[in-house]
């Protein structure tokens, strides 16, 4: 692969970023940041330019040292100083960088003033109230590096795939082991069997005659970039995506109880093995036992019912209550995809999305919806080209004479509207009135204090016609953090207003989370799933929704997506 003016750029910034960590002359960290700068603004190819044979010393900032660096990136993909100066820096200092307050030229300060060194000793010297003292720092930096911190530890999910990235790689592979021959069964288990919106590693489970290769074919699998280990029974590699692949082959006899241990979770695992000792019966992965003999193996169900349990779903089994639950008979009886009668969120392309409401009527027909609601955003959200009151009126128009010509079908009229940060909302009410559904969502000043966070939606709650709260924590898997507020104390105000709490189906956001979603179960507040689609194949979105709705116990009558469009309009008055 050919360098790019890009990779040259992250590397003399590396290059800066380091050098200043290790405390080096200004004047040469500067000399890096400026030939990074001047690469980003040029719009030649500087491979080119070194295959040429061209003098680099012509562009501003780049002298002959630095020209001679540029070259051996562009020759040999790396920079020989960047490895000794990555060897030098304690990769526990360089990791402080991640901590978004914090650049080189600060973690640098910390160390030299305090001997602060890594993420522990810097937590403790905020916490002693030493870190405010620095010149540059005071009390609200101090604060803030403690509460960036901490959502770096809750987040805690570095290294995670997203569940759709896991199932991207995962199908192809289940297919592959599919086709070896003598190959009768794959499975997925782990968390990804347990749909978890993120997955660590991927546990899977083979049934094969005796005699397959499975073993050598899988290690053989196009996308494997390292073999851990290769046994008859168990194999485990590396694909070139960094995640990792178990496989194990299974007996037929105990495939039930095997599907059983590697779906976990462990916590469910360890709650299951200790009821079966109540019993005196052995569980584990090859079956349940009484004494020497095995009395259940070849099915979950039959491994459940040794134990005096009925099946418990996958996206249950956390050991948050379902084996008691499943004691007394009161399982959930969870929603599935099936239930989902239409969507709650789509963009199109009045705003940010890329289809036309035609389009969308179409495909939500297609997949045997009743409705779906066009949310564009609100003029607030500039970037999105958001609507004003005047294009939203034309849109509510167009709405109307499409549904017109539509039997069995309607697209609800509605939108994304933002919260402003006073609590009011971003169109005057006069139009919301016009509306089927109103949906509103915080985009700006996610950083708010808790309370006024709170504050702000409640407020937006009070006064305005309000339907549902989409993206109700703004969290981004693997970005960033929820914001601060009392959920508890939104979903009071939701149960009491009739306000509807959304799960929004976008991979990376899944959000409310599976916890929240059940929390507000028990609260009395309904959800609405919604793909807050901005094509037509984000409409598939809607099946990690309903996943992460199952992991929070939601029953069909908790999701008012399965309701009839009569049901809707009853509940939603328009
Ligand atoms: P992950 O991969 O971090 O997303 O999460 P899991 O749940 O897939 O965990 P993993 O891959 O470490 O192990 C797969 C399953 O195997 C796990 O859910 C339960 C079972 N398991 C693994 N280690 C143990 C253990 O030490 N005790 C018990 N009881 N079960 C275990
Ligand atoms: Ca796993
Ligand atoms: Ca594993
Ligand atoms: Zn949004």
């Amino acid at each position: 692969m050919p360098v790019k003016n890009s990779d040259i750029v992250e590397i003399f910034t590396r290059v800066a970023d380091l050098l200043e960590l290790d405390g080096a002359n200004q004047f040469r960290v500067r000399a890096y940041r400026n030939a990074a700068r001047t690469i980003s603004a040029l719009t030649r190819s500087i491979g080119e330019m070194v295959g040429n044979g061209e003098d680099l010393t012509v562009l501003p900032g780049i002298g002959k040292d630095l020209a001679e660096k540029i070259e051996e990136i562009v020759k040999t993909g790396s920079l020989s100083q960047l490895k000794e100066l990555e060897k030098k820096v304690p990769p526990e200092l360089v990791a402080l960088m991640a901590i978004p307050s914090l650049g080189p030229k600060r973690v640098r300060l910390l160390y030299n003033e305090l001997g602060i060194k890594d993420e522990q000793q810097l937590m403790e010297a905020a916490r002693d109230g030493k870190v405010r003292g620095i010149a540059g720092f005071g009390e609200k930096t101090e604060k803030k590096i403690l509460e960036e911190i901490e959502r770096l530890r809750q987040r805690g999910e570095r290294g995670r795939l997203k569940l759709m990235e896991a199932e991207r790689i995962t199908e192809p592979l289940i297919e592959y082991l599919l086709k070896i021959k003598g190959v009768k069964t794959v499975e997925a288990a782990g968390s990804y069997r347990r749909r978890r919106e993120t997955v660590g590693d991927l546990d899977i489970l083979v049934v094969c005659e005796g005699g397959s290769d499975v073993m050598e074919r899988f290690v053989q699998y196009d996308d494997v970039r390292q073999v851990l280990s290769k046994g008859e029974t168990r194999s485990s590699v590396v694909l070139k995506s960094d995640f990792q692949v178990d496989v194990r082959v299974v007996p037929e006899e105990s495939y039930g109880a095997a599907l059983h241990y590697f779906t976990g979770s462990q916590a469910h695992n360890v709650a299951i093995r200790k009821l079966g000792q109540s019993r005196d019966l052995k569980v584990n992965e090859y079956g349940v036992f009484r004494g020497e003999r095995r009395i259940a193996g070849r099915t979950e169900e039959e491994v459940y019912a040794q134990l005096g349990l009925p099946f418990i779903e996958p996206e249950l089994r956390e050991d948050r209550g379902e084996i008691e639950a499943a004691f007394e008979g009161r399982l959930p009886r969870l929603i599935t995809i099936d239930d989902i009668k239409g969507d709650f969120q789509c963009h199109t392309n009045a705003s940010d999305g890329r289809a036309s409401l035609e389009e969308i009527a179409e495909a939500a027909k297609n997949r045997g919806y009743e409705y779906i609601a066009i949310t564009d955003h609100s003029k607030r959200v500039t970037v999105a080209r958001g609507l004003d009151e005047r294009r939203l009126a034309q849109q509510i128009e167009e709405i109307e004479k499409l549904n017109s010509k539509m039997r069995g079908f309607r697209l609800l009229k509605s939108i994304e509207v933002d919260i402003l940060e006073d609590g009011s909302l971003d169109l005057s009410k006069d139009i919301l009135k016009e509306l089927d559904i109103v949906v509103a969502a915080i985009h700006y000043n996610l950083n708010l204090p808790g309370d006024r966070q709170t504050e702000r939606i409640l407020r937006a709650m009070d006064n305005y016609p309000f339907h549902i709260l989409s993206h109700p924590t703004g969290r981004i898997i693997g970005g960033r953090g929820p914001c601060e507020m009392d959920l508890e104390k939104v979903m009071k105000a939701c149960a009491s207003r009739g306000c509807v709490l959304e799960i929004n189906a976008q991979p990376e956001r899944l959000d409310l989370n599976d916890v929240h979603a059940r929390m507000a179960k028990e609260m009395g507040v309904k959800l609405a799933i919604s793909t807050d689609a901005h094509s037509l194949a984000d409409l598939n979105f809607m099946k990690y929704g309903v996943w992460q709705a199952r992991r929070g116990w939601l029953e069909p009558h908790n999701v008012i997506n399965t309701l009839n469009l009569e049901e809707l309009k009853k509940l939603l008055r328009f």
